[in-house]
């Protein structure tokens, strides 16, 4: 089954590194390429195993890697476009990650680029490293631990880290803040979709397609677009927008060519970036406060206490903060 080809030989080389608890080894493989590794690596660090804080610290922002984030509603063709762009990417030689957050099928990669190259090209390809994560984060938005994940995949020697995600409201302000260049891709079923997504689409698209431009209503589609772009603009420069039909590569060295100077122009960090590591950051400090603490640990220490005479709440609580 196409499920189990895919898998084995991944989760095999993983297990090369179960019996190698050393963090800095690891490390020094996934700087390498090691893409066992570097799959080692975000196990133990989506399951917090021994040493995931280790690693983490040995992680860098400003790597080479760029990150490229591609979002839209369910069955835009995000992983068909992703596709495309790989096979357009490949040719020119680029390292390439993908990673799949929640994917409706996490092995359509594989399978699409089963169709097109031979998959015993596929497995030894050296130049692209595919993930899905299937969990989603409390929040509701991305993978819980879709940051730490993305910075692991930095730290190898990839040109492009590409993540598709199902644009479903958080998600798509997670996304935006996690990608160098987010390509928020529509349909023309999503026309009057846009309308009632306007302020949020606007705000975190870098670029914009239009897939499946082979059917009716694309046109209509760009045209909005183009017209919410030029006013969202306001003179600057406005967020591009392109038509592809995935399933047939149309547009997609127009759009590889497009995200390709988009990176190349990017400067300072995003605003968007230093949101989403704020509140990550905040969520870290919160996690690390409440170690230790549960609603369960504080109503057994209350049970205990609270009859004493003189028992105050607020001094009850600061045994807690001076933990
Ligand atoms: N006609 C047409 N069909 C397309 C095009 N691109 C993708 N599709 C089809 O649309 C369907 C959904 O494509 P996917 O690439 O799986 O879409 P997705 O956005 O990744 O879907 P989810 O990950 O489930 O949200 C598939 O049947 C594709 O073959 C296109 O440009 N034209
Ligand atoms: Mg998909």
């Amino acid at each position: 089954m196409l499920t189990s080809q895919i898998l084995l030989p991944l989760e095999n080389a993983e297990n090369e590194y179960l019996v190698q608890s050393n963090i800095d080894t690891l490390y020094q493989e996934i700087r390498k390429g090691s893409f066992a590794a570097i799959a080692r690596a975000i196990t133990i660090v989506e399951n917090e195993l021994d040493g995931y804080e280790d690693l983490l610290l040995h992680l860098h922002e400003n790597r080479h890697a760029r990150v490229v984030g591609v979002t839209g509603p369910p069955g835009a063709g995000k992983s068909t476009l992703v596709n495309a762009l790989l096979h357009h990417w490949i040719k020119e030689n680029k390292k390439i990650a993908v990673i799949a957050v929640d994917p409706s099928s996490p092995f359509n990669y594989g399978a699409l680029l089963g169709d097109r190259i031979r998959m015993s090209e596929f497995y030894t390809n050296p130049n692209i490293y595919i993930r899905s994560l299937a969990t989603r984060g409390a929040l509701g938005g991305l993978s819980a631990r879709i940051i730490e994940v993305t910075d692991i995949v930095k730290e190898a020697p990839f040109d492009i880290v590409l993540v598709e995600t199902v644009g479903v409201g958080q998600s798509e302000v997670e996304i935006a803040g996690l990608a160098d260049c987010t390509v928020v891709t529509l349909v023309p079923e999503a026309g009057d979709e846009v309308q009632t997504l306007k302020a949020g689409i606007m705000e975190i698209a870098n670029l914009f397609v239009v897939n499946k431009a082979d059917r009716d209503g694309a046109e209509g589609l760009y045209r909005n677009l183009r017209i919410m772009a030029h006013e969202k603009a306001n003179g600057n420069d406005e967020t591009p927008v392109f038509k592809t039909v995935a399933t047939e590569n149309t547009g997609v060295a127009e759009l590889a060519a497009a995200i390709e100077q988009y990176l190349t122009n990017l400067n300072n960090i995003p605003e968007k970036r230093l949101h989403l590591l704020t509140e990550k950051c905040w969520q870290l400090i919160q996690a690390h406060k409440m170690r230790g603490i549960s609603q369960l640990s504080i109503k057994t220490a209350l049970e205990s206490e609270i009859g004493n005479s003189g028992f105050n709440l607020y001094s009850f609580t600061r045994h807690f903060l001076s933990k």
